[in-house]
């Protein structure tokens, strides 16, 4: 099935005004101009409704997820091809943990937690516990740069770690234009630039890591509208780069579809 939608926006900035008006603009430098994507969904993929989606990555052909909730949460991995119901391996969190972002390094699979302060580590094959950080703050989405793991915890910023020791190395705060991004959830790296869900939005932000400035968003409320569960839980979230065919992986939270999504118009260098 092969979907288009295509609505491309650029938005200017103000900052020009203010100082012509004499007005002094304290700020990190602005971008002109956030490309808005088109999309095409390439493919679909059936998704266990079980999953109250919160991290989702694909690595040679197998996606990695995490699914929250107490008493509910677990990690999991499935063939890019297949039924829901399969799972290669599967692991549940005790019930006193609320599994949140996840990602991959070297083998290992990197989980988050909501409130228990608590990284837990695995490795990525055999879901055996390998060990566990504590950090201060929320857990909500996990990527990393293939050097640092990155984290968002619900409000407008990021935190860099160290892998070894999850220390936090820099921070950085998010903003599209002048306004601050909120409720940053699940993240992806893909080719120097952080994609991010926001809680309870049906974009795709596309974040510049130096400036912290959204360059890019795709807007999704067509898939949400058409398969989100009639559930005010069952949000967009989860986004996985897939490699090989330059696509981006996205479902939602108890959804029973994911779809590989290619964007549209430039993408950024
Ligand atoms: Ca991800």
């Amino acid at each position: 099935m092969s979907i288009s939608f295509l609505r491309v926006r650029g938005s200017l900035r103000n900052i020009g005004l203010l100082a012509l008006l004499g007005v002094t603009v304290a700020c990190q430098p602005r971008a002109e101009v956030a490309t808005e994507y088109t999309y095409t969904v390439m493919e679909e993929r059936a998704h266990n409704t079980r999953l109250f989606t919160q991290g989702l990555l694909l690595r040679d052909d197998i996606f990695y997820e995490s699914g929250g909730g107490y008493g509910r949460s677990r990690l999991v991995s499935y063939p890019r091809r297949g039924s829901a119901g399969h799972f290669i391996e599967s692991v549940s969190l005790p019930r006193r943990y609320f599994a949140e972002g996840l990602t991959e390094m070297d083998g290992k699979l990197y989980l988050l937690t909501w409130r228990e302060n608590t990284l837990i580590v695995f490795d990525r094959d055999s879901f055996e516990e390998l060990y566990r950080h504590q950090y201060t703050g929320e857990g909500w989405g996990l990527t990393d740069d293939g050097e640092l793991l990155i984290r968002s915890d619900g409000s407008h910023r990021l935190f860099f770690h160290k892998r070894d020791d999850f220390s936090v190395v820099r921070t950085l705060e998010v903003y599209q234009q002048d306004s601050p991004v909120q409720r940053l959830n699940e993240l992806e790296y893909i080719n120097g630039y952080v994609w991010a869900n926001i809680w309870y939005d049906n974009r795709l932000v596309q974040i510049d890591l130096d400036s912290g400035q959204v360059v890019g968003s795709v807007d999704l409320s067509d898939l949400v509208n058409t398969t989100a569960p009639n559930n005010p839980d069952s949000v967009l979230n989860g986004i996985a780069w897939d490699e090989e065919h330059q696509s981006l992986w996205v479902t939602g939270k108890n959804w029973p579809t994911l779809f590989m999504i290619r964007l549209g118009g430039e993408m950024k260098p």
